[in-house]
């Protein structure tokens, strides 16, 4: 077989001394944290677009990336030789899973059912890797936000000619996931929101969306797939308004549809950040609401306002994620798919490696601070004995709907004045930083 990283072995553990860059200083596959392998608690992905597809471009200068298994054309035969390259990075790398876009993995053809072919071609060709190596795919997912045709939307589309084009799409990226043991698929809304309201009926593309998205559990029920199905919220690009804005406004809606026993919410970070959030309040958010299912790992600039998919190095993020996992007992069918992209500057392909080895060990320290932080239950104790006086009778009567306003009242009357304690937020940040080392 062609190697296309012929300098780069299979990244070992060296431990936290090491000084070499292409090995893992944190990331031990088979250490067990909290009793479960750290490969079991990061369930990491490597975002086939970004990796393979990813050529660096930027809205003021052209592709830099160096990507030497790639001709540049839009074959099936260059589509396959790419599978190559992708399934050769990730037995070295040591990642288990794959995420992607069908038409990231195969081109598009000149008619629905060129296009069907195409992706059924390329499944065989995923198929066939995939037992080779024991990869698995963690979601697939299908692009409707790059082809012209999708300019208005597309299950929000002005057109229904376009919104059957989704619909066709959508029909066979699912059975393509499924045929391919994906444990998930994603609903990513790119342009599903509008540009203006000067020519937006938004409560008839709000209803559009939501019979889209029954068409997908009605088939899904029919076809036998078993991966769970997510939205992935984000606020804003491409589109000015996305209207799964965050993990809040996704929840709504499925509510408002009867969805929410078909769905749970794929978390991205710079999509929290755009929306003004941070990852702590969206995982929070989608976790409070049992749908907290799996997770776009990245992050932002402070400086950028834009999605930089950067990858995620940031140890306080790391960390707080991983404590909301862990909390959660695991992301069950998820995982953590580095939705993310190198700096235009780093375009040499063993900066794929450096970059997913960053991600990769911010993670494991990550998950390795949280566990700390969860067995010295400081802060876990902080946030109980805050909400103490809610464990006296009244606040369990008042938890369980018992109480009246006249109640309350008495009970105003009786204490007087209440007497609270600090929030000691500055003890608290402190403390966690004593875990981050
Ligand atoms: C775009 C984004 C998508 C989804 C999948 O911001 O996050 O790549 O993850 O469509
Ligand atoms: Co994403």
């Amino acid at each position: 077989m062609n190697s296309w990283f012929p300098d780069v072995p299979v990244i070992p553990f060296e431990g936290p001394d090491s000084r070499n860059p292409l090995s893992f200083r944190h990331y031990d596959a088979g250490e067990v944290i909290e009793g479960k392998p750290m490969r079991e608690h990061l369930k990491f992905a490597s975002a086939y677009w970004h990796t393979m597809r990813n050529g660096l471009d930027d809205p003021f200068g052209s592709a830099t990336a160096r990507m030497p298994w790639d001709d540049g054309t839009d074959s099936l035969e260059n589509a396959e030789q790419r599978i190559g390259a992708f399934f050769e990075f990730l037995e070295k790398i040591g990642i288990e899973y794959y995420c992607f876009h069908d038409r990231d993995v195969a081109p598009e053809g000149a008619t629905v059912e060129e296009s069907a072919r195409n992706l059924e071609h390329i499944a065989d060709v995923l198929d066939r890797y995939q037992n080779e190596t024991g990869k698995k795919l963690l979601w697939g997912t299908a692009c409707l936000f790059s082809h012209p045709r999708y300019v208005h939307g597309a299950a929000t589309s002005c057109s229904v000619d376009v919104f059957a084009h989704a619909g066709a799409q959508v029909r066979q990226a699912i059975d393509v996931t499924s045929r391919l043991g994906g444990s998930g698929y994603v609903f990513w809304g790119g342009r599903e929101g509008y540009s203006t309201l000067l020519n937006t009926d938004m409560p008839r593309e709000l209803a559009h969306l939501a019979r889209f998205l029954e068409m997908a559990v009605d088939y899904r029920n029919r076809s036998g797939f078993e991966g769970q199905f997510y939205i992935e919220p984000k606020p804003k690009e491409p589109t000015t308004h996305q209207y799964d804005f965050d993990a809040a406004a996704c929840l709504n809606f499925l509510r408002e549809h009867g969805l929410m026993d078909s769905f749970k919410l794929n978390i991205e970070t710079n999509h929290a950040t755009l929306a003004g959030h941070s990852m702590e309040h969206e995982l929070e958010t989608a976790a409070a609401a049992g749908a907290l299912g799996s997770i776009d790992a990245n992050m932002g600039h402070p400086q950028l306002g834009w999605d930089t998919d950067h990858f995620p190095t940031d140890i306080y993020l790391t960390t707080r994620i991983m404590r909301i996992v862990l909390a959660m007992g695991g992301l069950d069918q998820g995982g953590l798919n580095f939705d993310a992209k190198r700096r235009r500057g780093s375009f040499e392909p063993i900066d794929l490696f450096h970059a997913h080895i960053a991600g990769m060990d911010a993670f494991a320290r990550g998950l390795k601070i949280a566990a700390a932080i969860r067995e010295d239950r400081r802060l876990d104790d902080a946030v109980q004995i805050r909400y103490a006086s809610w464990d006296s009778d009244l606040g369990v009567s008042i938890e369980a709907g018992q109480v009246t306003l006249e109640e309350l009242e008495s009970h105003a009357k009786s204490v007087g004045e209440p007497d609270l304690s600090s929030g000691r937020e500055e003890m608290l940040e402190s403390i966690m930083n004593d875990f981050i080392r």
